[in-house]
């Protein structure tokens, strides 16, 4: 079976109650499509969950592209007053990312011991820009926002990072007649005359599946490709 889920950002509890529904097997695969930290608790223990747990396949999203520069700054133990010998571009994007919800991920990563630290930027390192799957004689595409600067004649592995993680997709307009793009980074709550906020959204061979999880009117969720089944954590 493949699985995907996305934007579990920090929700550790939610990301285990999401396991235990499906009773992930082994020979299963689960694709994360990004925007596992930021925002809430415990992101350091969901991606030490997933370092040991080679089923399941990381991709990138902006939260990771935002994270990655900042905590490698962070492996060796750091001054209160580091920020201000930063060159002014790096120091720059440092403001940038806590602008986007970064204390959570600074915070737990500040207590992983340094050889830990070192092991989660060299997986985070190790994040996919996308995948790809056939289920069922249907393909999918899996991202973690869309496809910015889409031409129907592209090839998925023509797309840069920048255009996978920060776009918007409008969901009213598919992208392909026959693929179907599995998508997070939008909260299904956020989705223009969504009538069903708050759950996996399928329309226009477009899946969308981030459905807030750090919402107070969200939660984490999952959908199965070859059954089409959705879970949620709550
Ligand atoms: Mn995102």
């Amino acid at each position: 079976m493949i699985y995907a889920m996305s934007d579990i950002h920090g929700q550790y509890e939610q990301f285990l109650t999401l396991l235990e529904q499906f009773g992930i097997r082994k020979e299963d695969t689960l694709y994360i499509l990004g925007d596992v930290v930021d925002r809430g608790p415990e992101p350091m223990k969901i991606l030490k969950y997933m370092m040991a747990h080679s089923n399941i396949i990381p991709i990138i999203g902006n939260h990771e592209v935002m994270a990655l520069p900042n905590l490698k700054l962070l492996v060796p133990e750091v001054s209160r007053n580091f920020l201000d010998k930063l060159p002014p571009k790096v120091y720059q994007d440092f403001a940038d990312w806590t602008q986007n919800g970064s204390t959570s991920t600074i915070q737990d990563f500040r207590k992983l011991p340094q050889e830990e630290r070192h092991q989660v930027v060299q997986y985070m390192k190790s994040f996919r820009p996308y995948g790809k799957e056939i289920v069922n004689g249907q393909e999918y595409w899996l991202v973690h926002a869309g496809l910015d600067h889409f031409s129907e004649t592209k090839r998925l592995e023509e797309y840069s990072v920048e255009d996978l993680v920060w776009t918007r997709i409008d969901y009213e307009i598919p992208y392909f007649d026959d693929i179907i793009v599995v998508s997070g980074h939008t909260p299904t709550q956020n989705i223009l005359g969504n009538n069903r906020p708050g759950y996996i959204f399928k329309a226009n061979h477009h899946i969308a599946i981030d459905c807030g999880a750090g919402k107070s009117n969200g939660r984490l969720a999952a959908i199965c490709l070859d059954t089409g089944k959705e879970y949620y954590a709550r």
